[in-house]
């Protein structure tokens, strides 16, 4: 465990959350980490970019601008990369995953979403499990807020109920991190029920896989945007790996071939 967090083994979660997570596709924890939770993985963080960051591939850390360290977008699968940051998968948030899944979890990603002021780009609509592939698609993604978010620095928005409207096509973007895009977004009903989601340092956003949600720009001149995301998928999940694997190569190969990595 890392020093200053708590173990809230015996916090159960609450059948309303539960409740709102099935019926709108996600749902909001306020101050599920605290201050000085906060500050642990805040120290964790720092650590692993001055660690890690330097022995990476180019496919598990992205920048805007390569050769810019301050525009770092985005490190991938960091809990391949070191084991300390394993307990933020393997305690609180996987249990709440588990419980929200109603099945068990296994960990499959964590990542650091960092949003620079007047840097970061939009992240594009789109649903995680048309990237996930799996049958059945029962999996969820976890953001964790390390900043204060709101509309001018690119927080989270999600399109209630749209986990069960079923996988929207989707098309490639010129958007790193984010390869696809819902083609045909924008319609009535993703305009009436797209909720924006504010958050504080500590606030945790849980989403089904299937749920519609994209992300602004940071415009701030000043305020940075960085989160982090865990991914779990229920074990009834079957990931269709040879796909999934046959994709990740050929954008790896295309990112590389135009510069971007
Ligand atoms: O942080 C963002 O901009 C988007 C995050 C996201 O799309 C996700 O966690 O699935």
């Amino acid at each position: 465990m890392l020093p200053g967090l708590s173990n809230h083994s015996s916090m159960d979660v609450k059948p309303e959350t539960i409740e709102l997570f099935q019926r709108d596709g996600f749902v909001a924890v306020s101050a599920f980490y605290d201050s000085g939770e906060l500050a642990s993985i805040e120290a964790e963080l720092d650590r692993f970019k001055r660690e890690c960051i330097p022995e990476l591939e180019s496919t598990e850390v992205y920048y805007e601008e390569i050769g810019d360290a301050s525009s770092l977008k985005q490190i991938q699968r960091m809990q391949q990369h070191d084991d300390c940051l394993d307990v933020l998968m393997d305690d609180n948030p996987r249990r709440l995953a588990a419980q929200l899944l109603g099945e068990e979890v296994v960990t499959k990603n964590l990542q650091c979403f960092n949003k620079p002021p007047q840097v970061g780009q939009a992240t594009p609509p789109h649903q995680d499990g048309y990237y996930f592939m799996l049958e059945p698609c029962r999996a969820l993604t976890m953001w964790l807020a390390l900043d204060e978010v709101d509309e001018e620095n690119g927080c989270v928005r999600y399109v209630r109920g749209s986990h069960r409207e079923g996988l929207r096509p989707h098309n490639r973007t010129q958007t790193l991190g984010f390869s696809q895009s819902i083609s045909d977004f924008g319609n009535e009903q993703d305009e009436a029920n797209e909720v924006i989601c504010r958050a504080q340092p500590g606030d945790l956003l849980a989403h089904q896989a299937m749920t519609i949600h994209r992300a602004g720009a940071n415009n701030s001149p000043t305020r940075s945007r960085r989160a982090l995301g865990f991914i779990f998928y229920g074990v009834s999940a079957r990931e269709d790996a040879a796909s999934h694997k046959a994709y990740q190569q050929k954008l790896d190969s295309e990112l590389a071939a135009s510069g971007k990595i």
